[in-house]
């Protein structure tokens, strides 16, 4: 028999109000009838093998079913050997992200006008029919004055329909602004990754690692790769690796480690450098790497470009022959260090400049700055070049293989900053010194050279196209979108040169005003167009919309999921629907074909598709619409070319990675040796950026770009002042660094907060806290639990003192994804300090990202 979750429910009902108020006898047996069914299904349960959306970890799970209903969800074991051994406590309490009932179940549109942080939209609920209408009208009449007056945006949403499939609609729709949120995520680090080797994302080779040292990354409580971090990190601690953990806060990851080393907030820079100069002094660096594999040798003149030939390839300095040649055969021995005067001009090699940069960066100097004493800077400086085994080999089946059995490794800790790509960029030449980029045991790097363009320049355009200003002259290398931008250019487009004004959001899976830095002010452009807002909860995002389409989670829906690699794994995955709690009709990928089909772009849309998905064999045929399970079958057999029983029986399909790809084909396939591309010690395309930006802010009469700021941060190599971003500077009566971090029982925009489940763990899960040390707290006379209020520059915020040893004097700390306001949210869930109301937004130039760890504040009771 069939027992749906309602009829199971109901019969539930009946059989409870059977046993207390003697319903008529045939009433009873239906009962009866109908309990004993819903027993009968609790004993048959199934296993279902899904994967877990619920943060960006993308966990193989098992879900145990029983009559339709969610009993239970558990790691796949199968999935161990590929990415998570374990799940953590979000993933296993995701059901309540499903049968919560205070989700959204059915499209409203708002009947009061004015939109504001205390404005009730006064919510109608509307038919399906109404929504998709409304929209539909208004994206036509854009369409066919300008297309680009549509903006989407998506943030977690990404994950659980894919960016190829919303980039596929915008550009059927034939608007360039499809923004995502990864200038509040993550975009310095992919950025500094891609001016250095081309591409994004390294992990440390933990198989062999002997030292890892960690730069505000947190895989205990949040991370992307968490789930594959925590058990590596610890079988490599049993190995007998040595784990250090710099950062400014007791992290669970300072927990697990070795040594804790506290940081000051956003001065990582002066210590790196220190520890660059400590290291080239004793000549403790791997010269061959550095000359070989990357542009350390290349000359560099006094405008800060390299020289190069009249074909236009960079030179070096030959020591045979003595003269500038270009590096493209093995017979010429070029000059590592060293200044050489050329045709009258003095050039110096990159790595000398590094060197010269450094020279005052002694350990007593760092120790002023950073707040690591000198002495350990000296011996951690010893230590990781004992570590490196600089010149050594490893067999490993057969092949011979370069050893660097050290790791440096970071995440928002150094990227989340206002000069986030020169602070991660420094941890990568700290790497590069020591040879350890594709080493064994050293930083795996993830598709190198997969993009050559990442070497040149900006376009820097101006008048921007986008309404994000990404790859303007406002940040020039704004790839991966500028996210908290748009709703400051929708506010003022004319501030920034751009054409249009915008008229009409999608926000799909985002949260925008909960999510950035300053962010009271993201709420002024929302409040100047037509938005709709498609999510689970009745977010902050949704109190701003027009029209709010309910989605359904990631347990009720299909999707060709992403996956994590590891240095030695690589797999393809399916999330399917485990149930649908509140019969909604639609996710988001099928609101699109709706809409497309409404609009008469769906060809044009299904064309896209096969180009953004990149399909080859199986594709998108035109003429029809696809259930969202069709998406799969399609994505599946064009990818992973096996029959769609695999997925759904086994969730993924995997493969391991052998040696020769595993260590082979990534920086020594691309950059190694003579007539070879160069890995970027010295980013000169920052260089040629800045000369572009200068020369459009001239032209034309740009007024809200700093040049001399613009220029600072346009630096090749990373310098001291770095560690000084614009409050650290400023904000000089403002004592306190604020920094920010994840918990491990929240995830994003606290849409966590409404599951009962965590919240019920304790205190602890309920709500966060101020962190602050005991005698920074004795001084300011505020005690634990007191009531208290963060005060910056911007904006304030109040909530709970927490005393600990676990955080620097000079520092406080809160986490985020807690203090929810939004009318919608019920208030057991509106609990916590929202921080973000109070941080200073001072985007990194290079790549856009949101500075969320720059910021001082007072600290005072309330
Ligand atoms: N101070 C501070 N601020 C931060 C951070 C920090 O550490 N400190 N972290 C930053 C980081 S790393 C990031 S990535 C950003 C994230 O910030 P955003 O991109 O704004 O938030 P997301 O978590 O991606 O999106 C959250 C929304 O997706 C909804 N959602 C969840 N599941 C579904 C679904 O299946 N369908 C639909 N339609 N909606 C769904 C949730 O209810 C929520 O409203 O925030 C950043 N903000
Ligand atoms: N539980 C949970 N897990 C998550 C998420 C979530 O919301 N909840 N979100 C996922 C997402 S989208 C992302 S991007 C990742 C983020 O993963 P991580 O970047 O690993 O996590 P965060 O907590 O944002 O990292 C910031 C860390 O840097 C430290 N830090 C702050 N300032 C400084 C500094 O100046 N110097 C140094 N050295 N350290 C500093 C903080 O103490 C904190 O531990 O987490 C993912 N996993
Ligand atoms: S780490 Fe993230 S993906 Fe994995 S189980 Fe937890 S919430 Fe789900
Ligand atoms: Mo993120």
């Amino acid at each position: 028999m069939n027992v749906t979750r309602r009829s199971f429910i109901k019969g539930m009902g009946a059989a409870a109000a059977g046993a207390g108020f003697g319903l008529p006898s045939i009433a009873q047996a239906a009962a009866k009838a109908e309990a004993a069914a819903a027993k009968a299904a609790y004993q048959s349960s199934t296993m279902v093998k899904s994967t877990c959306v619920h943060c960006i970890n993308f966990c193989g799970i098992e879900a145990k079913m029983e009559g339709g209903v969610i009993r239970a969800i558990y790691p796949d074991k199968a999935r161990a050997d590929y990415y998570n051994w374990g799940i953590c406590p979000k993933g296993a309490a995701g059901v309540f992200n499903t049968y919560n009932p205070y989700r959204l179940k059915k499209p409203m549109k708002r009947t009061n006008p004015t939109k504001g942080l205390h404005e009730d939209p006064k919510w109608v609920e509307i038919s399906w029919e109404e929504a998709f209408q409304t929209i539909t009208d208004k994206l036509a009449k854009i369409r066919a004055d300008n297309p680009a007056k549509l903006v989407w945006h998506h943030g977690h949403g990404k994950y659980t329909i894919g960016d190829q499939t919303p980039k596929a609609f915008a550009a059927a729709f034939g608007t360039p602004n499809v923004i995502h949120r990864t200038t509040t995520c993550e975009s310095s680090r992919h950025i500094a990754d891609e001016l250095t080797w081309g591409y994004h994302n390294h992990l440390p080779d933990l198989d062999h690692t002997r030292l890892y040292i960690t730069f505000g990354s947190n895989p205990f409580e949040g991370e992307q790769w968490s789930r594959w971090l925590d058990h590596s990190i610890i079988d490599a601690k049993e190995r007998g690796m040595k784990y250090i953990v710099v950062e400014p806060r007791f992290s669970h990851a300072a927990a697990k480690a070795h040594e804790w080393l506290p940081v000051r907030p956003g001065k990582d820079a002066a210590l790196i450098l220190a520890l660059c100069k400590q290291l080239i002094d004793a000549g403790t660096i791997d010269t061959d790497f550095l000359t070989t594999y990357t542009n350390a040798t290349q000359l560099v003149g006094a405008d800060g470009l390299i020289l190069k030939s009249a074909d236009g390839k960079p030179l070096v300095w030959d020591t045979i022959y003595k003269s500038a040649r270009t590096y493209d055969d093995a017979s010429i021995i070029p000059a590592l260090t060293g200044s050489f005067d050329i045709n009258g001009k003095s050039y110096r090699t990159a790595f000398q400049v590094l060197s010269d940069n450094v020279k005052e960066m002694t350990p007593e100097r760092a120790e002023e700055i950073c707040g690591i004493p000198a002495a350990r800077i000296k011996s951690l400086a010893g230590e990781i070049a004992e570590a490196a085994r600089i010149g050594s080999t490893i067999r490993i089946d057969g092949k011979s293989l370069r050893y660097r059995p050290v790791a440096f490794h970071t995440f928002r800790g150094l990227a989340a900053k206002e000069y986030g790509v020169q602070n991660s960029r420094a941890l990568l030449i700290l790497n590069m010194l020591l040879g350890t980029p594709d080493a064994v045991g050293g930083m795996h790097l993830h598709g190198v050279y997969a993009h050559p363009e990442y070497f040149e320049a900006s376009k820097c355009e101006y008048p921007p196209k986008r309404v994000d200003l990404a790859k303007s002259v406002y940040f020039p290398h704004g790839h991966h979108d500028v996210c908290q931008q748009v709703q400051y250019t929708v506010n003022d487009p004319k501030a920034y040169g751009l054409g249009y004004q915008p008229e009409m959001q999608i926000f799909f899976a985002t949260n925008r005003p909960m999510s950035t830095s300053d962010a009271l002010r993201q709420l002024d452009g929302m409040k100047k167009t037509f938005n709709v807002v498609i999510d689970i909860v009745n977010t902050e995002t949704c109190q701003f919309a027009d029209i709010v389409l309910p989605d359904l989670t990631y347990l009720e829906s299909w999707h060709y999921a992403p996956t994590r690699w590891t240095p030695n794994r690589k797999h393809s995955a399916i999330r399917q629907p485990l149930t649908n709690a509140y019969n909604i009709p639609h996710d988001c990928q099928s609101m699109l074909w709706e809409l497309a089909h409404r609009l008469g772009i769906r060809d044009a849309f299904a064309e896209e598709l096969n180009k953004k998905w990149g399909l080859k064999e199986v594709e998108f045929a035109k003429g029809r619409s696809y259930t969202p399970r069709e998406m799969v079958e399609v994505l599946w057999a064009d990818k992973v070319k096996k029959p769609f029983d695999v997925a759904l029986e086994r969730g993924f399909y995997g493969k391991h990675v052998g040696t020769e790809e595993r260590y082979l084909q990534g920086v020594e396939l691309h950059f190694k040796g003579a007539g070879k591309a160069r890995m970027k010690l010295y980013a000169d395309q920052l260089v040629e950026s800045y000369n572009k930006v200068e020369k459009t802010v001239k032209e034309n009469n740009i007024t809200n770009i700093d040049l001399a700021q613009y220029k600072l941060a346009y630096s090749p190599l990373p310098l001291v002042e770095h560690a000084f971003p614009t409050p650290h500077r400023e904000a000089r009566d403002y004592p306190l660094y604020l920094i920010t971090h994840k918990r491990m029982y929240r995830n994003q925009c606290g849409n966590t907060a409404q599951n009962p489940i965590l919240n019920a763990l304790g205190a602890d899960t309920q709500e966060n806290f101020i962190a602050v040390n005991p005698a920074t707290a004795k001084a300011l006379g505020i005690r634990d639990d007191d009531v208290v209020i963060v005060e910056s520059r911007v904006g304030r915020a109040r909530g709970k003192a927490k005393l600990t040893e676990g955080i620097r004097p000079d520092t406080i700390a809160v986490s985020y994804h807690y203090g929810n306001w939004s009318l919608g949210f019920p208030d057991y869930a509106k609990k916590g300090t929202w921080i973000n109301q109070a941080m200073e937004l001072h985007p990194d130039k290079i790549s856009g990202m949101n500075s969320f760890q720059d910021t001082k504040v007072k600290l005072y009771r309330a």
